[in-house]
């Protein structure tokens, strides 16, 4: 059996500050209202919080570009509230996962400030500067978010380089003392307690933009290893997970090595690019093939087996709803959001839930001067120019834009739907009069209830943590069904993704003694089909 630790046994749920409870009346989530929310979380039995950035920024990319990574954004409180969350959350078994933007800081950060003033500055060589003449920067790398990655600085006649917005300039890595500041300031931050780590785009702080490498560069490995050593490795059990959209399972086993060199696990995004265009990007579309699905993701369970540990995720703050996008929003949202759940919490390595998926809040449409998101946004203006119908475009924005994962949490009926008691930043989702956490609570049968069972479950058998994976019925192309096993105990996962009716011969895999431990619907349940979106989970011995 896989060495023993306590994250890979819990189940983490990631919360985005801004929208998830606002306590002052500004119309943004903060600090302290986490710490209202605690209970709730605690009920539901998460073990930890991924926290998407509370430091001081501008707010440029939400958070994701900082300008102090020791201080608090006052929009979310102050270092004592931070202090007060982890305490608060520790009191109820909660640890506090902090996301480190290490890729890049802010424009309005001290060191980019000092840096821009002159190429003799001492803090010149944080950041990736190449000389050039205007207009003609020195290569043709593209940043996520729009044009170019490289922005010209009249000052000092010299391009930065900016693999995201123009207020989020690049790291140089390759400054050993950039190293250090960076070392520095996890290690205050692990001195505060915290539980662990997100690395926000960790896959590219080896690039080599003169070859026009950006993710997986050649030092990669050598700087995370450092990293680890001068920060993770010295405190007590960290989980650290690395946001890494290049990985393959090869690699996933280098930054997750059982050894401790790196991190705890990384998050790969295979299966979330399986709707979209080959070659294109995110915004272009095409049904979800769900053999696809069962192949991306038994592969990582098989290749990652003892050599690195999964994380399992549907949804962060970048991504759409996962029952509006591979589920049924409409008339089966209960049934396909329990199954989605079903599927993903049986799996082995540790589940991560984003605020409201437990809810199973859905997309929404909305018109584009109510959107907020600078990815979003620069990507309307820039199809716009190049003609595209304006149906097309707002069709992409709301299948994927990442303002879906940011409407506001959905806390009960009232104004906002408990959110705030000012002006919301962005739109509550209209739909919040009858998706809600407290009707949530209330009902039994609801989604939450069914997370809340799911996350007990994984507390009572171990198989759940530690059994080998299995596809069963590989060839179904409705069905995903797979065991887990550990010893003589066998767990069975059956999950339909279509909308209809389908067959399956249950009755081959439920020999000797068994027991149903959760399923999305009630009654009788058939041994020989599965109804629109059900799923089952088993326990046979
Ligand atoms: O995301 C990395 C990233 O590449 C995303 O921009 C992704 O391509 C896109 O969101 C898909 O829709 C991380 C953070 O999660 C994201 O919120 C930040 O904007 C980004 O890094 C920059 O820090
Ligand atoms: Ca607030």
């Amino acid at each position: 059996m896989e060495n023993k630790k306590w994250w890979k046994e819990t189940v983490v749920y990631q919360i985005y500050p801004r929208s998830f409870q606002d306590r002052n009346g500004d119309g943004i989530g903060d600090l302290e209202g986490i710490v209202s929310r605690l209970d709730y979380l605690q009920q539901l039995g998460i073990g930890a919080i991924w926290l998407s950035p509370v430091c001081k920024s501008p707010q440029d990319d939400f958070g994701y570009d900082i300008s102090d990574y020791q201080d608090i954004d006052p929009m979310f409180g102050s270092l004592e509230d931070m202090e007060t969350l982890i305490q608060e959350a520790g009191k109820r078994d909660i640890r506090i996962i902090m996301d480190l933007v290490l890729n890049h800081t802010s424009d309005e950060h001290s060191w980019f400030q000092e840096a821009k003033k002159g190429k003799d500055n001492p803090y010149h060589d944080y950041y990736v500067w190449r000389d050039g003449v205007e207009g003609t920067p020195p290569n043709d790398l593209g940043s996520t978010f729009g044009g170019s990655a490289w922005e010209w600085v009249p000052e000092i006649g010299q391009y930065y380089l900016h693999l995201f917005s123009v207020k989020q300039p690049d790291l140089n890595w390759e400054n050993p003392k950039v190293r250090q500041e960076i070392y520095n300031m996890i290690n205050w931050w692990i001195d505060k307690g915290v539980g662990g780590f997100r690395l926000d785009v960790i896959d590219l702080i080896g690039k080599e933009p003169d070859l026009k490498i950006t993710g997986n560069g050649p030092n990669l490995h050598k700087y995370i290893r450092e990293l680890s050593k001068e920060t993770f490795q010295k405190a007590e059990d960290l989980l650290t997970v690395g946001e890494t959209w290049g990985a393959t399972p090869e690699i996933a086993k280098l930054y997750s090595n059982p050894d401790g060199s790196e991190f705890s696990m990384v998050f790969q995004f295979e299966h979330i690019s399986l709707d979209e265009q080959e070659g294109k990007g995110k915004w272009d579309l095409k049904p979800l093939d769900v053999m696809a699905l069962k192949k991306v993701l038994s592969k990582w369970q098989t290749e990652l087996k003892g050599d690195a540990w999964n994380s399992l995720f549907w949804n962060n703050h970048d991504l759409p709803r996962i029952v509006s996008r591979w589920g049924n929003d409409g008339e089966f949202r209960v049934e396909s959001a329990k199954m989605l759940a079903t599927l993903l919490h049986g799996m082995q390595g540790t589940p991560y839930i984003y605020q409201g998926e437990e809810l199973g809040m859905t997309n929404f449409q909305y018109a584009i001067e109510d959107y907020r998101d600078i990815e979003l946004l620069n990507f309307y203006k820039e199809r716009m120019g190049k003609g595209y119908p304006e149906q097309s475009v707002m069709e992409s924005i709301y299948a994927k834009g990442r303002d879906n994962a940011r409407t506001p949490m959905q806390w009960d009926t009232s104004d906002n739907s408990g959110f705030t008691q000012g002006e919301p930043w962005i739109k509550v989702n209209p739909n919040y009069k009858h998706i809600h956490a407290e009707e949530s609570l209330n009902n039994p049968e609801s989604i939450f209830h069914y997370y809340r069972k799911l996350i007990q479950l994984r507390k009572d058998h171990e198989v759940i943590v530690y059994g080998d994976y299995e596809l069963i019925f590989p060839e179904n192309p409705d069905v995903f069904a797979y065991t887990r096993t550990l010893n003589s105990t066998t767990i069975l996962v059956v999950c339909n993704f279509q909308g209809y009716t389908t067959e399956l011969p249950l009755q081959e895999q439920l020999t000797g003694s068994y027991q149903l431990l959760i399923a999305n619907y009630t009654g009788e349940l058939s041994e020989s089909e599965l109804r629109p979106y059900e799923a089952r989970m088993y326990l046979i011995h």
